[in-house]
Formats: C-alpha cells, sequence, structure tokens
C-alpha cells in the first residue's frame, strides 16, 4: 500500500477513517513513522520482559518508566518532536537488549519484533518505521487488527495515568506488567477474536486499578476535593496558564510563584485542582482560563502571559505564542521550550521571569465564577439526601455527561443534551467534555446544585465509586438504576475509560459525536449484542429515548 503513515487512532482522524498523509492533529508521516517504530521496539522489549515476568522476575523501575512514558508519548496530542522520539526509541532498544540477555535462552520461536535491531540514526528510524506500521500486514483479518490497535489504543488510555500516578510517586506492579503482557500477547500469530476481546476487558480492569491508584495518590496529597468556586475570568498581573492533568506539576509551579505577583490559571483538565484543599490554599491559584484543548490556538493567541503543558493535549503553537508555550514531562513539540526534571524537582525560574516580563492583565474583570469539587468523597457524603430525594421523586434521574472533547460541530450535541435536561434530574460530568456546558447555570434540585463536577477523566473513577455506592443503598445492579451514561470520546484515555466501563458490564452506554474508525463492523455488532452501547442521534430524541 503507498501511503506517507496510517492513524486512526483519534476521533479527528480524516474523513472518519484515516490520516494517510498528515494528521489533522498536526502530526507530521515521520513522526508517525517514529512512534510506529517505537510501539515496534516496546513490542519487542515486551517479549523479553514478559519473559522474565512469567520467571517471577521484577522489572528494572527504569525499563517500567520507558514502556509507560514511551507507551504515552504515542497518545494524540502528546509529542510531536522527532528528537525525542529518537530518544524513546534508542532507550528502548537499549533495554530490549538488556532485558535480552537476561532472558538468555529460548526454547521455540522467536517474534521479528523481538530480534529486529533498531538503527541510531533518526532518518534510518523513519524508514523502518514505515514498515512496521498498523497496515503492515494487509492481509490481516480485519476484526484481529481492530481488537488488536483497540488493546494499544487502551493502553495508551492506561499509560497516561500510569504516568500520573508515578510523577506523585506511586505505581502499581500488576498494571506496570500488564504493558508486557499486552504487547508481547499482540506478536502472537494465532490471535483469536475472543482472546483478544478477553485481553481488552483485562485492560478494563487494570484501568480501573491505575484510576483508583491515581484518585488515592490525589486524595492522599491534596485531601479530598471540596465544593469550591473557581472564578473563570481575568485578574489584574501577570500570570502562568497551566494546562493538563499533572497536580504535582501545578503544585510545584504554585510553590514557585508564591510571593512573585504571578497568578496562576488552570486551562482545561486541570480546572478539577480548584477543589484539592492542599492546592486551593495557595492565593496565587486565581481561576480557570479557557476552554476545552480544542480552543487553545485561538485563546491562546498573543496572551500577556505564558503556558505551561503538563500532559496533553498540545496544538501547534501559532508564531504569536510560541516564545511563550512551554512544555514538560512527556509532552514536546519541535523547537519549544521544554522543562526537564531533575532530581525530582522542576526548576520554574525561567517561565515565571519570563511571565512577570509579560506583564499580564492590566486590569481585574467582574469576576464570574463556577463550581467545582464533586469527587466520590463529597458527593457521597450528601448520600442520604440523595437517596432520600430519589425515593421520593424530587430526583428522577441522573446523567453522566462527559469524556474528551474535541473540535467537531457535532459535540453540541452534549450541550443540547445536558441544557434539555428536565430540572428533576442531576448531570455528573468529568473531563474536558464538560467545558461544553459548565459555564450554563442549571440550579438546584433537592438542596444540591445539578451540576456536580466530578474531576478529571480519571476521576471516572469517582463516578464509578458513586454509581456502585447508589447502586448498594437501592440494592440494584448499576444496569437498573435510573442512571444513563452519555459519554464523548477523542483520544485513547477515553478508549481506556470505556474498556473499563464494559469490563464491569455496564450497558447501554451512548457514545459520540462518531464511533472509532478503528472498530470494525463485526467488532461494534459484538459490543452492541454484549453491552447495548449506541451511537449518539440528536439530543432530544436521545434524551426522550431515555426519560421514556
Ligand atoms: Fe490523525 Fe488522530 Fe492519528 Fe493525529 S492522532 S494522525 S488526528 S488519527
Ligand atoms: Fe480532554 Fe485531551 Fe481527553 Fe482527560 S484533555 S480528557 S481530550
Amino acid at each position: 500500500m503507498d501511503m506517507k503513515m496510517f492513524c486512526y487512532q483519534c476521533e479527528q482522524t480524516l474523513g472518519g477513517k484515516a490520516c494517510t498523509k498528515a494528521g489533522v492533529c498536526g502530526k507530521d508521516a515521520d513522526v508517525a513513522a517514529l512512534q510506529d517504530l517505537l510501539i515496534h521496539n516496546l513490542k519487542g522489549l515486551a517479549f523479553y520482559g514478559q519473559k522474565l515476568i512469567e520467571r517471577g522476575e521484577k522489572i528494572n523501575p527504569t525499563i517500567q518508566t520507558l514502556m509507560v512514558d514511551g507507551v504515552f508519548s504515542t497518545l494524540t496530542n502528546v509529542n510531536f518532536d522527532p528528537e525525542r522520539f529518537f530518544t524513546y526509541n534508542t532507550k528502548a532498544e537499549a533495554y530490549k537488549q538488556e532485558l535480552r540477555a537476561l532472558v538468555g535462552n529460548i526454547e521455540g520461536e522467536v517474534p521479528s519484533a523481538a530480534l529486529y535491531q533498531s538503527p541510531n540514526r533518526v532518518d534510518l528510524m523513519i524508514e523502518d518505521g514505515l514498515k512496521f506500521g498498523i497496515m503492515a500486514d494487509p492481509s490481516m483479518n480485519e476484526d484481529i487488527r481492530s481488537l488488536r490497535e483497540l488493546l494499544i489504543y487502551g493502553l495508551k488510555g492506561v499509560s497516561a495515568y500510569a504516568h500520573q500516578a508515578a510523577a506523585l510517586g506511586k505505581t502499581n506492579e500488576e498494571v506496570n506488567n500488564f504493558f508486557f503482557k499486552a504487547l508481547n500477547e499482540t506478536l502472537k500469530d494465532d490471535l483469536t477474536v475472543d482472546a483478544l476481546f478477553g485481553l481488552n476487558m483485562e485492560l478494563g480492569q487494570e484501568n480501573l486499578k491505575v484510576m483508583e491508584l491515581l484518585d488515592s495518590v490525589h486524595t492522599g496529597t491534596y485531601g479530598h476535593p471540596v465544593p469550591t468556586k473557581v472564578a473563570v475570568t481575568k485578574k489584574k498581573g501577570p500570570f502562568i496558564v497551566i494546562s493538563g492533568h499533572d497536580l504535582k506539576d501545578l503544585q510545584m509551579l504554585l510553590e514557585q510563584t508564591q510571593g512573585t505577583g504571578v497568578n496562576i490559571y488552570t486551562h482545561g483538565e486541570m480546572i478539577p485542582a480548584h477543589g484539592y484543599p492542599e492546592l486551593k490554599k495557595y492565593s496565587n491559584l486565581v481561576g480557570n482560563y479557557g476552554g476545552a484543548w480544542q480552543d487553545q490556538q485561538k485563546e491562546f493567541d498573543n496572551l500577556p502571559g505564558c503556558v505551561l503543558m503538563t500532559t496533553n493535549c498540545i496544538q501547534k503553537p501559532r508564531p504569536s505564542y510560541e516564545d511563550r508555550i512551554y512544555t514538560t514531562s512527556v509532552v514536546g513539540w519541535p523547537g519549544i521550550k521544554h522543562i526537564e526534571q531533575v532530581d525530582g524537582n522542576k526548576d520554574f525560574s525561567a517561565i515565571i521571569k519570563h511571565a512577570i516580563e509579560l506583564g499580564g492583565y492590566t486590569e481585574d474583570e467582574e469576576e464570574k465564577n463556577i463550581l467545582v469539587g464533586f469527587g466520590h468523597n463529597t458527593t457521597l457524603s450528601h448520600a442520604g439526601a440523595i437517596i432520600e430525594a430519589v425515593k421520593s421523586g424530587a430526583i428522577k434521574h441522573f446523567f453522566l455527561i462527559g469524556g474528551c472533547d474535541g473540535a467537531k460541530p457535532g459535540r453540541n450535541y452534549f450541550t443540547e443534551f445536558a441544557e434539555n435536561t428536565p430540572q428533576d434530574t442531576v448531570i455528573l460530568t468529568l473531563a474536558c467534555g464538560k467545558y461544553r456546558f459548565n459555564k450554563i447555570d442549571f440550579g438546584t434540585v433537592a438542596g444540591l446544585p445539578r451540576l456536580l463536577d466530578v474531576g478529571q477523566c480519571n476521576d471516572a473513577f469517582s463516578a464509578i465509586k458513586i454509581a456502585v455506592a447508589l447502586a448498594e443503598a437501592f440494592e440494584c445492579d448499576v444496569n437498573d438504576l435510573p442512571l444513563s451514561l452519555v459519554l464523548s470520546w477523542y483520544e485513547q484515555k477515553a478508549v481506556a475509560i470505556l474498556l473499563t466501563l464494559l469490563s464491569l458490564n455496564i450497558k447501554n452506554i451512548l457514545l459520540g459525536p462518531s464511533l472509532p474508525a478503528f472498530v470494525s463492523p463485526n467488532v461494534l455488532q459484538v459490543l452492541v449484542d454484549k453491552f447495548n452501547i449506541r451511537p449518539t442521534t440528536n439530543a432530544e430524541a436521545d434524551l426522550q429515548s431515555i426519560l421514556g
């Protein structure tokens, strides 16, 4: 097949099929090849790692980190820098050889990915990467390919959360080992649909574990989120906007900007940070700036302050702000300033100095607020009142409306859906999809705000905990609760969360705005038959069909 690249891992993929010349996200064919090579090298690494794990041996933590961060770097909108992929590939090759030596003699067949030796020049890496893409074997059964890629994309989602927990010093060995198991399985040439389906369900459970770990490390480090008003308006003075998911980066930045006069605004998925007692205590955490990730080019244009991108989702910086946007951790864009961690610390002095030089806003805007901080602890502290309200009929239904946001016009669906939910219903929301409606005043029901912000995408764990607690209180199955899930997807963390929900046998999920290109018709049919998963249609009709 004559194509420069093949990527269909996100919702934005060209024509709903695949990006084959350049990514709609801004990924060029060279970076796509370097990412394909990295996945190939990590599969080879996984082969030897899995042999050691099966012998009961432990994988060296540095290699675990490379595995997790390497997979994460290929997630949509994380890293676009060929040099960084050169480094990841070089390390993956070195660690592959290291584990290969530890494994020693192998009986039976060794897959070609394990025997492959990665070159040490970027142009040769790009050449090789072209051979190892998703379509490398055009004769592969499309359902097998679909489930194999579903597994790899799910793994990308898990890697984001494992990375985030590791930033706060916590890892889970079973979860880390699953990376080796899953990637090793993809090398087998006797893959069956059933085995791959089972692995995808296993991935859902591993993702649940890592989201639970992240919940415990977030709440353990920063306390349980509490209801908190967040200003969505500007304050006079120099500032830094911090985006992404990494609370540790935010905390270090807040610490280092204390007393400098630099205000900090959260952006995108960082907004739930305002609810954590150990983060909200910083007086220079002044508010939230802008909408979801896809609005950044417009919103950062000519910004009189700096931006720090901590995880996904970065878009091509415009010339008007490319000098004032910084990346850290796995995030990268060629030519953009990158802040490395040294001995567990990050030095933000350059970005702070830069923000002061830019001067910031010249006056205060009239303050407007929204409310965050309804994680499982706070929401379930109202469990008694919620249960009473359901029994008395004051609350008729719960909706979980959330997930990833994106640029497609069809995403107004989620705004319309939320706007049309009746007054006697509660909306739980999470992830950046909330920006479609989080500035609307939904009023209250049974003494509670109708819109409860549960947190980041990984706080899907909180939503699951709330649902399970309600099901226990009503002595029913989660599927029998008056609860409907209306989820938007864009990138691969949403894939991991969806697999978690399916692995918990949660049915009747509405998924939109379009279905993944990598899900083949047969695989979709299985998901429909087993879980009654449905594509979103139009907000009014879907709402009607739920509420009857
Ligand atoms: Fe296309 Fe999405 Fe892949 Fe980017 S990540 S190349 S937009 S499918
Ligand atoms: Fe949004 Fe990227 Fe997915 Fe954490 S920030 S949810 S799209």
